[in-house]
């Protein structure tokens, strides 16, 4: 049957039995590096990088600040594999497209995903430079028919009707707060949840009062649709969002939402966060 993805079972098949022909890394941790984030995968070990370009059936990336690469190699002796840049909605690509790297990353053998994101935040509490462990979130895409799972359903990645409540493994965010602490992260360390939008346009005031009074601490363009396709298909979740700016929410407020300012803030926390990353990464446990 045609498969969901747009691309078939085989067409994933085929790319991951390339990649595992190309290195010899088995990694059974797969991380996504969002913009300004990439610094996590210049960290790995014996490092065998691959351009989306030179992947066979792979997305291409376009924005500023995503290098592009799919990169193998060990953290602290832990195979893993990282993506340098991820593929948003606002690109245009279609949703299948953005979330087909999660049933690779399947494919190659991948049992924890940790993905990480620079997102604006709602809550008031919320500083920049904040890191927020994602506990939950709000498909706004989803709730319009852009699910990256609507389509055919392919059996051999998951069940139809997947189950989204236990979505983001609670144990690895436990886990995060105690590395949090011990690393002495704990007061710019969070817990929330995450909204998703389409962009590319950052949001209205009213939309931010509106997406606040829903629940959502921090908004960003990502992660979502990942995670999605990444619990259809079986693999743990672990994600945060680094708060790079604050949303506007009120009308007497000089700010502007700006990509030059997640970029700039991304850079400050980013080796606080990579560090956060691998701490967690050399305590998983796998079978
Ligand atoms: Cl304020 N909004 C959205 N949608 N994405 C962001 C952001 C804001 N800040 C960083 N990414």
């Amino acid at each position: 049957p045609e498969s969901s993805t747009g691309y078939s079972y085989e067409d994933c098949q085929a790319t991951a039995d390339w990649l595992l022909s190309q290195t010899a890394v088995r990694p059974l941790v797969g991380i996504v590096c969002g913009s300004g984030l990439g610094g996590l995968a210049e960290a790995l070990k014996d490092q065998v990088a691959f351009n989306y370009r030179d992947i066979p059936n792979f997305p291409q990336s376009t924005v500023h600040g995503h290098a592009g690469r799919l990169v193998f190699g060990t953290l602290k002796g832990r195979p893993c594999v990282c993506m340098q840049g991820r593929f948003h909605l606002y690109e245009g690509y279609a949703i299948q497209k953005i979330t087909m790297p999660m049933r690779i990353f399947k494919l190659l053998g991948v049992e924890t995903v940790i993905l990480t994101n620079a997102a604006g935040g709602l809550n008031q509490d919320y500083k920049v430079g904040d890191i927020m462990i994602i506990k939950d979130h709000l498909n706004m895409p989803g709730f319009a028919g852009n699910n990256p799972l609507a389509g055919p359903n392919d059996e051999r990645f998951g069940v139809r009707f997947p189950c989204m409540s236990d979505a983001y493994d609670r144990e690895l965010q436990q886990m995060a707060l105690d590395v949090g602490s011990e690393l002495g992260y704990s007061n710019f360390l969070r817990e929330g949840v995450y909204c998703v939008l389409g962009g590319p346009s950052f949001e209205t005031i009213a939309e931010c009062r509106m997406l606040h009074k829903l629940g959502a601490d921090a908004v960003g363009m990502s992660t979502v649709h990942e995670v999605i396709v990444a619990r259809h298909c079986g693999m743990r979740v672990f994600a945060l969002s680094l708060i790079t700016n604050k949303a506007v929410m009120n009308y007497d407020s000089e700010e502007k939402a700006n990509h030059e300012e997640v970029l700039q803030t991304g850079k400050q926390r980013a080796e606080q966060l990579e560090r956060l990353v691998s701490t967690i990464v050399t305590r998983l446990e796998h079978n």
